[in-house]
């Protein structure tokens, strides 16, 4: 063992230093399976102490790291692939205190989703937070990427939920930004600049984030629509009616179709649609009659299955998405997660598969997304891996010449460095450098990650 591995082991214990290639293999594969690394260790420190003297411990021995939680993130972000020190948040998994008060969560990093929401569902609350990886993804990734998701649409992004943190800086330093109120406006938002940092900042260690109240009455429809334009009427619809939009989400046949064929569930339309939506909503008691009112009034609506409150059999339509996919691509498909603004997703979905067809014969694209932020996953399925960076080029050129964004929720990790001149300027990218400088002026925390020296 080499002398930084027994410092290691001497502050976390040595179980929680682990080195052998199967006892790594998890943390050095994402879960798409298309980034693999190797690493010196993953260290599993068991709270903020430890965190910070891990990372004051690898800055002398000027060891680079990658802070690592549930590993479900997509964009290669969490994968030591030059060997570095995976540092996993995993053992930080202390819900400290609900707050029914004060309305707010206080928990470890290393918390997942969902015992954050079912902590928040025992006091009546919501974490306003949601995505379908819930069970592995943590606090700390979804703060640190700022992850968007499923209530994005009537809550905001992660960052409008975090109150506070606490966070490790490389050199072992710690912040801490703690107080559970709202309206604190004491300097720069630190707490909100680590949110979206993609673990090249600090450390997460602790969040505190505000919680919110559940709607009592909600229904979900899952509704075949014949473009996005139909899609966007929908949701204007529901919102005439009084109706609160709690998510909306759009798919496409070639989706639907999908998830159909390989989970083996019944098409929920007996016509074919280009799209279907799927949206749940909120309102009084009777929400459910005033949502099927609502469909009457929408030209370019074939059928459409309601059920009252949150139905997880419409729900796994769609959120089934992402496994099914993984699964029917024969490499690893190529996952791009842009924003479009909304006058624009429809001639976008219109163009996109065409223009792939025309380049790339075997690649089939699949979206979907939330639709209502402008947010679309473009997955692209049976690519080569001499094709994936011309795929991806060709999806962000056409994302920008409507003047979208090529990363909508997901980061820029490993996987978008070299597109990031076509979301950020020159001067922009020296300003997130000169902050990086300024906090990790070694470079040591997740160095490969959200590079701003690109060329273009
Ligand atoms: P990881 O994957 O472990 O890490 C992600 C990034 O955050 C890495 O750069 C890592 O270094 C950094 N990081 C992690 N923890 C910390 C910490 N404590 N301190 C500092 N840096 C840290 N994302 C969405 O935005 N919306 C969705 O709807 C959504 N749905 C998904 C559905 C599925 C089925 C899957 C597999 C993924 C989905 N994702 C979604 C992506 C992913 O779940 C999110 O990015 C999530 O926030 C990652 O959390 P994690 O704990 O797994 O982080
Ligand atoms: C979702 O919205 C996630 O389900 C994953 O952001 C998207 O698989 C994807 O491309
Ligand atoms: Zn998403």
């Amino acid at each position: 063992m080499s002398p930084l591995l027994e410092e290691l082991a001497a502050i976390v214990g040595p179980a929680h230093v682990l080195t052998a290639p199967e006892l790594v293999a998890g943390q050095v594969t994402d879960w798409t399976g298309y980034w693999t690394g190797h690493t010196t260790a993953v260290v599993r420190p068991a709270d903020t102490a430890q965190v910070a003297a891990v990372l004051a411990a690898c800055h002398r021995a000027g060891q680079p790291v990658v802070p690592q939680g549930g590993n479900t993130g997509l964009v290669g972000g969490s994968i030591p692939l030059e060997g570095e020190l995976v540092l996993s948040t995993l053992r930080l998994n202390r819900i400290e205190q609900v707050d029914p008060l004060g309305r707010t969560l206080a928990a470890g990093a290393g918390v997942t989703v969902a015992a954050a929401q079912q902590a928040a569902a025992e006091h009546g609350l919501l974490l306003g937070t949601d995505l379908a990886s819930r069970d592995s993804a943590t606090l700390g990734g979804i703060v640190a990427t700022n992850a968007g998701g499923v209530a994005m649409v009537k809550y905001g992004s992660t960052r409008s939920r975090v109150l506070g943190v606490e966070a490790a800086l490389a050199d072992g330093r710690v912040l801490t930004r703690w107080i559970p109120l709202v309206k604190d406006n004491i300097g720069y938002d630190l707490p909100g600049l680590l949110t979206g940092s993609e673990g090249t900042l600090a450390v997460i260690t602790r969040v505190l984030l505000r919680l919110v109240v559940p709607a009592r009455h909600t229904a979900t429809v899952l509704a075949g629509v014949d473009s996005v334009v139909t899609a966007l009427a929908l949701r204007d619809a529901v919102n005439r009616a009084g109706l609160t939009l709690e998510a909306a989400e759009l798919l496409t046949a070639a989706g639907l179709d999908l998830v159909c064929t390989r989970q083996g569930l019944r098409h929920p339309f007996s016509e074919p649609t280009p799209y279907a939506v799927l949206m749940e909503v909120s309102g009084p008691a009777e929400v459910a009659e005033i949502l099927a009112e609502a469909l009457t009034s929408v030209d370019g609506l074939a059928d459409a299955a309601l059920e009252e409150g949150h139905s997880a059999r419409l729900w796994h339509y769609r959120e089934s998405h992402t496994e099914t996919i993984a699964a029917s691509s024969s490499t690893p498909a190529v996952k791009l997660d842009v924003a479009v603004p909304l006058g624009h997703q429809e001639e976008f979905l219109g163009r996109l598969g065409p223009l792939l067809g025309e380049r790339f014969p075997t690649a089939r694209p699949i979206c979907f997304g939330h639709f209502a932020d402008g947010n679309i996953h473009v997955n692209v399925l049976d690519v080569s891996a001499d094709e994936r960076d011309a795929v991806s080029d060709a999806v962000f050129t056409l994302v920008r010449r409507y003047g979208g964004s090529i990363s909508a929720e997901h980061g820029i990790g490993r996987a978008k460095n070299r597109w990031i001149g076509l979301g950020r300027s020159p001067a922009d990218r020296a300003a997130m450098a000169a902050i990086r400088t300024a906090l990790d002026p070694a470079g040591l925390l997740n160095p490969a990650v959200l590079r701003f020296d690109t060329d273009r």
